[in-house]
């Protein structure tokens, strides 16, 4: 990636952080620590990855992302708006009444979101389910999928990962967002996943461990992870809540909170 690329996808990154405060300000309160931790991956995914046509959302032997972690839902629909598959002024509807914006993903409400997400385990189980369906289509799609690092501690995720090594699913990208924390605790004191590297190797994926506010090195990952006879397991060290000050101290505090008219004005500020 050369460096005017860069600098254009981490102006996004931003632009998208921006969108998505002021989305969720809208409604009060909503899930701003776990938006935040992957912006990075989807702005890159929806800007220079995927192959997807914003004219034409349903195409054919498109690539898809599954946000396993549904409750990420406005982080997806700021870098749709951003992309032009949603209006931005929708983003103010999020979670209202008559909204096309749960605030849970929901596929057929959404312009250009691939699945109904939002039960934590279930949507890796779904991108399992297209990929293999890709495999028998033969359309040599790329099957995208976020899940939580807290998301982890459902047994149906790991249903999941037996099955894509099984399948030799070397057309799934799985990205674990491993920011430590979930909803009212760290990993560690909740469940503690261990070593989640060889937790992930020893269900027989190819892993690889990225900064994951570093797109440069994302991208690597994911140009490595397509070279694999296996399905790629891409472990992003992230921050809950990256990018804002008082929603990255609020630790884990920050799954669901509210701002301030001051914290929203000094959160803008954070990002410019
Ligand atoms: C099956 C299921 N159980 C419980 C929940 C409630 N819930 C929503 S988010 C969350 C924590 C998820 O933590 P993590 O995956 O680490 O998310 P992140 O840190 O990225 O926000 C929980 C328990 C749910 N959505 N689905
Ligand atoms: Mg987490």
């Amino acid at each position: 990636m050369n460096n005017t690329e860069l600098k254009f996808l981490q102006d996004k990154a931003k632009e998208v952080r921006k969108l998505l405060i002021n989305s969720i300000h809208s409604v009060g309160k909503g899930h701003y620590g776990g938006s935040l931790s992957i912006v990075d991956t989807l702005v890159l995914l929806y800007n220079k990855e995927m192959n997807i046509n914003v004219n034409n959302p349903k195409m054919e032997g498109r690539d898809r992302l599954v946000l396993s972690k549904g409750h990420a839902g406005p982080a997806l629909y700021a870098t749709l708006a951003d992309k032009g598959y949603i209006n931005k002024e929708d983003l103010l509807t999020l979670n209202k009444e008559n909204t096309n914006l749960p605030s849970h993903c929901d596929m057929n409400k959404t312009n250009g979101v691939d699945m109904t997400t939002g039960s934590l385990g279930q949507g890796i189980s779904c991108a399992v389910g297209m990929a293999i369906a890709s495999k028998i289509k033969k359309d040599n799609a790329y099957i995208y999928c976020i899940v939580g690092d807290g998301e982890c501690n459902e047994g149906q995720v790991w249903e999941a990962a037996m099955a894509s090594s099984a399948f030799k699913l070397n057309n799934l990208i799985v990205f674990v967002d491993y920011n430590k924390m979930q909803l009212d605790g760290t990993l560690k004191d909740i469940l503690d996943m261990g070593d989640m590297e060889e937790k992930w190797e020893s269900f027989g994926f190819y892993v690889k461990s990225v900064d994951g506010h570093d797109i440069e090195e994302i991208s690597k990952a994911i140009n490595k992870g397509k070279k694999q006879e296996l399905p790629t397991a891409i472990i992003l060290n992230t921050t809950k809540g990256k990018g804002v000050a008082v929603i990255e101290e609020a630790g884990y505090k920050s799954h669901s909170m509210g701002l301030t008219e001051e914290q929203l004005q000094k959160a803008i500020e954070d990002l410019n």
